[in-house]
């Protein structure tokens, strides 16, 4: 490897020196550098021309492919009531660039063939255009405002945190590396909490001090009833996190030292999800290919894969240290009766310190 890494060292020093050589040469007199000098002519000057027209053209195509071949991995429906909105959004934003790259990059790639260099060619000397200034300005300031209104707009009433009625409040802790949920209990009012408490079973930090804390109940399982809005305060206990909650179209940074908040409404339960068309033809799909490598893996004596079935999922989305990759808590939406069965069958955190002292 260090033999390989030295001889790829001499020969970029070689070729360095060759185009060194070449600019020192460039530099002389025109008459000096000759007919079939470093100048380029017109044959140079027509082939350019056309890798400029045929680089265009491939761009096209790729990514009109791209698009195409890639299409499976976009993101499905929003499952959250602000989801839509960012979804349009955000694709009325990709059409307007699409259109003026395409129209751009096309016209610039076309005038650099068309007008490529010939020998005793001048270039016209054109000062300026008040009316297609004015047209080429006025456009761009129209749509760039009228996109930056609904962003700003959009993004005012996504992170307004408090317009909710009543809503689920839900403490969503992240650590190296994992995540854990704290429920509020019945008075939907979260304990205090500080990384210098955690001690023993208490492994949030939950001031066990402060009344509201004690009906706390601390989960491994997000669990959300539909169409409730939930109010999430983010907590870290050691380093920067992301909680990326894809399916719901959210995303916030968790941040040691503070608390941060996002809220957003489940509008669609787990189960009926998993029974759209895009989850029930995509989940075929991977099970077809972990059937054709459990094939492989039988064959060489391995244990076959288990079939992959769809769960929302929140992730972390900051690259937090070694396990980042693992780092991965299962959300499920579900009816309110559901939830509050679940919710029973949690510990409350007066139960769980009383349980760690026995
Ligand atoms: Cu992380």
């Amino acid at each position: 490897m260090t033999a390989f890494l030295i001889i790829l060292i001499a020969a970029l020093f070689v070729i360095a020196l060759w185009q060194i050589s070449k600019i020192v040469q460039l530099g002389k007199s025109p008459e000096a550098n000759g007919a079939d000098g470093e100048i380029a002519n017109d044959a140079d000057n027509d082939r350019q021309g056309k890798f400029m027209l045929y680089f265009v053209i491939a761009m096209y195509v790729m990514m009109i492919a791209c698009f195409i071949g890639y299409q499976d991995y976009f993101l499905p429906d929003a499952a959250s009531a602000h989801g839509s909105e960012y979804d349009s959004l955000l694709l009325l934003t990709t059409v307007v660039i699409m259109i003026v790259q395409f129209l751009t990059q096309a016209l610039l790639h076309w005038f650099s063939y068309k007008y490529r260099g010939r020998k005793g060619q001048k270039a016209l000397f054109y000062a300026d255009n008040d009316r297609l200034e004015f047209i080429w300005t006025a456009i761009p300031v129209v749509v760039l405002a009228g996109l930056i209104l609904w962003g700003l707009f959009s993004w005012n009433d996504i992170m307004d945190v408090d317009k909710h009625e009543d809503p689920l409040v839900v403490e969503v802790y992240a650590y190296q590396f994992g995540w854990k949920v704290r429920y509020s209990g019945s008075d939907n009012t979260l304990g205090d909490a500080n990384v210098r408490f955690i001690k023993g079973a208490n492994v949030l930090g939950i001031d066990p001090t402060d009344a509201d804390g004690k009906d706390d109940m601390v989960a491994t399982e997000l669990h959300l009833p539909v169409n409730r809005p939930v109010v999430f305060n983010f907590r870290s206990q050691d380093v920067l996190h992301s909680a990326y909650m894809p399916h719901f179209r959210a995303q916030m940074n968790v941040v040691p030292g503070m608390v941060t908040k996002f809220s957003f409404t489940p509008t669609v339960t787990s189960e009926d999800y998993k029974s759209t068309e895009f989850m029930t033809e995509k989940v075929s799909k991977i099970n077809e290919i972990r059937r054709q490598k459990s094939k492989e893996l039988e064959a060489a004596g391995d244990v076959a894969l288990d079939p992959y079935e769809f769960e929302y999922y929140l992730l972390c989305n900051k690259i937090c240290g070694a396990s980042h990759y693992n780092m991965q808590m299962k959300i499920v939406v579900e009816s309110e009766e559901d939830y509050n069965k679940w919710l029973e069958t949690q510990t409350t955190f007066e139960t769980t310190l009383a349980n760690a002292e026995n």
